[in-house]
Order: C-alpha cells, then structure tokens, then sequence
C-alpha cells in the first residue's frame, strides 16, 4: 500500500434534508486523523475542503429528488479530484455525507481503467444506496451512489461515467435498511451482500476475506466506503440515519484490521458523520481510530498475513 495519505475535505451536505454533516471534515482533523496516519508512518497532505463545481441541471421527473444540482457539482469536482489524488497516493475522502461516493468512486474507477485494473468497492454501511434518482421516495440522493457508479439508468444530469463499477465486484456488508426497489434491483446483480444476520451467524470474517482474496487475485484497486452508520447507534450516535443492531465496535476495527493486513487499500470514503449529533466528539474519534486499524494500527504483530491464514 502506498505510503502517502492525502486527505480531501468534502463538506457534501446535499444528499439529504437534515444538515450537519458538512462539519465532518473538520471534525475529523480536530480528532487528529492526521496525526493518527503520521504516527503510523504515513506521509499526510491535506487537500482542505473543496467546493462543488457550480452547475445548472433541469429538474428531475421524480419531483421527490431535491438538490440535484448541487450533487451533480460535488461529483463532478471529487470525480476529478479523486484521479489526481490517486496518482499521487491513497486519497481519503473527509465527508460529508454519503452522495460524495458517487464522485469519489466514479473517479477512482476511472482510475482503475487508466491502469487497466479493476475496481472493487467494500461498502460498510446500514443502506445499500443502491436507488436511482428514478426509485428513491425520500429524493434523498445519499441513498443513490451506488446506483450511479454501477451505470443504473436514471442519473439525467450526472457526469457521463468514464468507467462504471461492475457490481460484481462490489462486497456491502452490515446491511439491515434495504428498501424493496432496491432489493429487486440488487437480486439481479452479483453483488456480494452481507447482511447482519449472516454476520450473526457466520461471522464477518469468512465473507471478507473471500472478498479480499478475490481482488487479490483479480489485481484489483480497493476502495472501503466506511458509513457511521455501519456501526450500532450505540457506539456511534453521531449519525442522521441510524438503525439498531449494527457492526459492534470490535466487528468494525476487525473489518479494517483484515482490510490493511490485505495490503490492498487504494482509497477509502469516511462518511455520514455528523458532528452536530455527536457526543463530545466521540463518534469522531472512532472514525479516526477505526481509520488508524486501517492504516495498520495493532497491539501485536500478526504471525500470517489474514487471508493466507486460511490456507496454511
Ligand atoms: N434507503 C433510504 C432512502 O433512500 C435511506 C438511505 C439512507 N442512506 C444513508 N446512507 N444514510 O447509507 O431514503
Ligand atoms: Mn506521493
Ligand atoms: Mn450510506
Ligand atoms: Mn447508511
């Protein structure tokens, strides 16, 4: 993995109605991601926040889809940011809410095309976001990103993707919101859907790890899509949208721990925090230290790399 972490502040607070996350990124710099990432032996650059490209895009049919414009300018500014950024190093997007991964992603597999690899996506989350602007009842277009970086129809307005995601090789685990067109819509694609219950039963473990050996094999990039709401409530309230029986806070560090082991990380998205629900930043902290796992914080040294573990 390369050693040089580039921080990018994306303040997106137009995916939904309720506002707060826009103070995401400077959270997580008060709660010292930075510092973590160094004392790990990184090298850090941060980009600041960015702004959205301004732009001018007509209504669309589904009345319920608000702040359309708004979303577009955001993907299209960290679509290019993105490219630029994992030229240089591992890009870490600072969100925001979750609408950001429709850039982030798009980007870094435009990315992935220009060296002629695959993209794989790990998405961490409750939600699947796997609606179209055309699908979604609350208009909220954090619930979409998935939709558009896999190339559903619907996204009128949007950049033209330069490389879409193939689903197959998308992993989401910690699933427990799925709403039904996105149920049908993700029945129909070979994506690898890890709900709470197979956690429950089978461990979060075994499914990871044959996702990993999958991009592995497959030279892939690797781009974790880290959603607060992954987490229960109950570790981390600071979150507009949660839902009951999410990761434990040892399944979460377990994840990302087996992520860095893999030596796979190309990019990762922080997102949906929301500082303004927080309690006493602690939300943010977990973020930050659930980042450093990622980054290969440890109590000891592993004997086995996590995937080859299997095999011996
Ligand atoms: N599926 C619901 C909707 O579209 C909720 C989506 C919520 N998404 C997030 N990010 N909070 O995962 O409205
Ligand atoms: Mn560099
Ligand atoms: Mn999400
Ligand atoms: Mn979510």
């Amino acid at each position: 993995m390369d050693k040089h972490i580039i921080l990018i502040g994306a303040p997106v607070d137009c995916g939904k109605r309720n506002q707060g996350c826009r103070m995401g990124p400077d959270a997580y710099r008060v709660a010292g991601l930075a510092q973590a990432a160094t004392a790990l032996g990184y090298e850090v650059s941060d980009l600041g926040n960015l702004n959205p490209e301004i732009v001018e895009v007509q209504p669309h049919r589904n009345p319920a889809v608000h702040s359309l414009a708004e979303t577009v300018g955001w993907t299209k500014t960290l679509a290019t940011t993105a490219q630029a950024a994992a030229r240089e190093g591992v890009p870490v997007f600072l969100g925001g809410d979750h609408a950001l991964a429709a850039g982030s992603v798009s980007g870094m597999a435009a990315h992935a095309k220009s060296q002629d690899r695959p993209l794989f996506v790990l998405w961490l989350d409750a939600h699947s976001d796997f609606h179209t602007p055309d699908t979604t009842e609350s208009g909220n277009l954090h619930g979409t990103p998935v939709g558009y970086f896999t190339g559903r129809e619907g996204f009128d307005g949007f950049p033209p993707l330069e490389a879409t995601v193939d689903p197959a090789n998308i992993c989401m685990i910690g699933l427990r919101s799925v709403d039904p067109p996105e149920r049908e819509a993700l029945s129909k694609t070979d994506a690898t859907l890890v709900d709470m219950r197979t956690i429950d039963e089978e461990g979060i473990v075994a499914p990871l790890r044959t996702f990993l050996e999958r991009v592995e094999a497959e030279n892939g990039l690797l781009h974790v899509s880290l959603d607060v709401d992954f987490l229960d409530p109950a570790v981390a309230p600071a979150v507009g949208t949660t839902v009951p029986g999410g990761a434990t806070f040892r399944e979460a560090h377990l994840v990302l721990e087996l992520v860095h082991d893999s030596g796979l990380l190309s990019s990762l998205d922080l997102v949906e925090l929301n500082p303004f629900l927080d309690e006493r930043g602690r939300t943010a902290s977990l973020m930050v230290d659930l980042t450093a796992s990622l980054l290969g914080k440890r109590i000891f040294d592993r004997p086995t790399r996590p995937f080859s573990g299997n095999h011996a």
